[in-house]
């Protein structure tokens, strides 16, 4: 994906439907399955299954487009609207999108399987590269055996001022809902986490009929598995429990979960910013221009040296310079 900007920027599909080209109908993406996207219409009609035009298949779920309609349940997309951001992993030759115009960022961890610090490392990374609210939630903590030693990897996070949300939303369901819901409502979440964190269960908490829905969509798209294999947005019910298709209550977007977070797209200059713990040093490294790597007089070494800043999230920035480095463009 080389981030080609959209044609024309459009307040809502809505704005974006009157405008130029005249003919098309605003819509939601709302799933993502390879070249297959299905698109909620802003008139609140049935979910159309569209394509886009040209080959390059650019559309994330959450975007906001505009669509001819082929068929009574087929489109084509012919325009994507401005986005306010958009969340994606690059290796060194492709990307894979996330989602786009999203709020926050629910990184869901579980007691067990054993989560990788890594990929919680490179999620909150590519949360504050988008300026998104990071919040972690730490699910299973029915698991009492691995509590304690889940509790500690993410003690230094919580002191960074990440927010850890601790939750068992199987065998405590209430009580997630009433943590999660607080947090949730409003907004654009993207539920990211390894496979097995509970992305979906909690998925399936929070949105009624999500399992039908879910189901009706694995049809579409042609995937019966049970684990997640598409990008899927959910609208939150309002307070007095409908629905708005359009997502006005906020949206949870439940996407597979995944083994390789990378960061190739992001630049060293962003890279620095985008973690909290260095962001106060920066000023006082001896070169404008430092890199935090091997240079004399650097804040950032001096603060690993002395233990402020912890050695494994200085590793995590120097493997991310690093693979910035290899992106082959
Ligand atoms: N013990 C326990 N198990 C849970 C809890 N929440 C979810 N699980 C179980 O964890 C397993 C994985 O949950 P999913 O929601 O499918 O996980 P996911 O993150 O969506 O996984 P992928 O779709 O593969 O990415 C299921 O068997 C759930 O029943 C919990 O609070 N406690
Ligand atoms: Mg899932
Ligand atoms: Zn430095």
């Amino acid at each position: 994906m080389n981030g080609r900007p959209p044609k024309r920027a459009s307040r809502g599909a809505q704005a974006a439907a009157s405008g130029l080209r005249g003919a098309g109908t605003g819509g939601l993406v709302v799933a993502a399955h390879g070249r297959h996207y299905l698109v909620a219409p802003e008139d609140g009609g049935a979910l159309l299954q569209c394509f886009p035009r040209g080959k390059r298949s650019e559309v994330a779920v959450g975007d906001r487009v505009i669509y001819e309609p082929t068929s009574a349940d087929q489109g084509v997309i012919v325009e994507i609207g401005e986005r306010r951001n958009l969340l994606y992993r690059s290796d060194q030759y492709k990307s894979k999108l996330f989602a786009a115009n999203l709020d926050q960022l629910l990184i869901v961890l579980a007691t067990e399987p054993h989560f990788s610090e890594d990929l919680l490392g490179r999620a909150l990374v590519a949360a504050e590269e988008n300026a998104l609210k990071p919040l972690i939630v730490l699910n299973k903590i029915d698991v009492t055996a691995a509590l304690d030693g889940a509790r500690k990897r993410l003690e230094p996070y919580r002191a960074l001022g990440y927010p850890v949300l601790e939750v068992s939303i199987r065998v405590q369901p209430e009580a997630a809902r009433a943590t999660l819901s607080e947090h949730l409502h409003g907004h654009a979440t993207l539920l990211l986490g390894q496979s097995g964190m509970g992305k979906s269960t909690l998925v399936n908490l929070l949105i009624p009929d999500a399992e039908v829905a879910t189901r009706e969509i694995s049809t579409a798209l042609n995937s019966g598995r049970h684990t997640t294999t598409f990008t899927r947005l959910y609208p939150l019910p309002q307070p007095d429990g409908t629905v708005a298709g359009n997502g006005a209550a906020g949206a949870l977007i439940d996407s597979p979960g995944f083994q390789e977070f990378g960061l190739h797209h992001l630049t060293e200059g962003r890279l620095e910013r985008a973690f909290p713990e260095f962001r106060p040093l920066l000023p006082n490294c001896r070169f404008y221009n430092c890199h935090h790597l091997h240079e004399p007089g650097c804040a950032i070494l001096e603060a690993v040296a002395d233990g402020r800043v912890r050695r494994e999230r200085h590793a995590l920035y120097a493997q991310l310079v690093h693979e910035a480095s290899q992106i082959v463009r």
